[in-house]
């Protein structure tokens, strides 16, 4: 059913303004939107479980459906017309168990994934851990032969160890976990825009296991696209679909109030929408965006440029 033309501020805020749908509907649509409501695995200033909420509040003014798009930056027009976007509404979540979580969120991006784009919402950045392992398998089920790798953006390599007694995946570790159970290769992990000062042997994970780290002074130095195109270059010969996770923290702490835990000389909103719309040249399987935390940050900007760079994503580069 066709909805009908509303007001930016009037209506039911579904993600886009896509259909609100039950899981026996992915197939029919090309992106499926999924919240997941939950920052247990937060070390700091909570609060990103509002995030869905807010994220779909701030997207309903960005239609893809049933449009004709001019880009003005690169005079380029995009066709979206047959794009279908739903709303599969939030994960269940069980607040005291992270572990049964990561199993929901898993089985959740997975029926998604079978059929369709999985667009998260987190949460916490531990959510990316359900999340990657549930699209990797629906994508190794129709597609044995292909590596699976991480296109990473973030303030923070979260790569380090457990931390007192958080959850056993939380924000601060969840690559480091991916890769030590096997289910990403370090090789195939490219982090985007971390920086300032960190633990000694945080940086020598990275070394020991070839994961591919790109700093904010990187992109500065040596401009993003060369950066995509080094990326794009590297993998020419591979078999591979990338996984992107967006940490909205990459972007830098005067853009984004609203996160946990923000840091200073980080990536600008160009930045990012540069490099994602380098990301049409990659065969992307999912992405999620994590971390936003509308509890400290009153203007909502930070889900205005969220919302805009997953737009323009969408409009840019994601063909099926
Ligand atoms: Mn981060």
């Amino acid at each position: 059913m066709k909805r009908k033309e509303e007001y930016i501020y009037a209506g039911i805020p579904t993600f886009m303004g896509g259909d609100f749908i039950c899981e026996d509907d992915i197939k029919d649509y090309d992106v499926v939107f999924l919240g997941v409501p939950c920052d247990y695995g937060a070390s700091y200033r909570l609060g990103a479980k509002y995030a869905p909420r807010l994220l779909r509040e701030y997207s309903f003014w960005d239609r893809i459906e049933g449009q004709t798009l001019y880009d003005l930056d690169r005079k380029k027009i995009y066709k979206t017309n047959n794009f279908k976007i739903a709303d599969l509404g939030d994960v269940f979540v069980n607040p005291t168990n992270p572990e049964k979580n990561q199993n929901a969120i898993s089985e959740k991006t997975y029926n998604i994934a079978k059929h369709s784009f999985p667009l998260i919402c987190g949460g916490d950045h531990s959510i990316t851990y359900g999340s990657f392992i549930g699209v990797l398998k629906a994508v190794k089920e129709k597609f044995l032969d292909y590596e699976i790798g991480i296109i990473h953006f973030d303030a923070h390599l979260d790569v380090e160890k457990g931390y007192l007694n958080m959850p056993e995946v939380w924000h601060g570790n969840v690559f480091r976990k991916l890769i030590e159970k096997k289910y990403l290769k370090g090789e195939n992990l490219y982090t985007i825009g971390p920086r300032g000062v960190v633990d000694e042997e945080w940086f020598n994970f990275t070394q020991e296991n070839g994961i591919n780290v790109y700093t904010s002074n990187d992109v500065k130095n040596k401009n993003i696209n060369h950066i995509m195109e080094e990326i794009s270059n590297k993998n020419k010969n591979k078999k591979i679909k990338f996984y992107i996770t967006f940490d909205i923290d990459g972007i830098d702490s005067s853009y984004i109030f609203g996160t946990g835990t923000p840091q200073i000389n980080g990536l600008n909103p160009y930045d990012c929408d540069e490099a994602l719309h380098y990301m049409q040249n990659f065969d992307i399987c999912g992405f999620d965006v994590v971390e936003l935390n509308p509890t400290l940050d009153n203007s909502h900007n930070s889900f205005v440029i969220a919302c805009e760079l997953i737009y323009h994503f969408l409009a840019f580069g994601l063909r099926r």
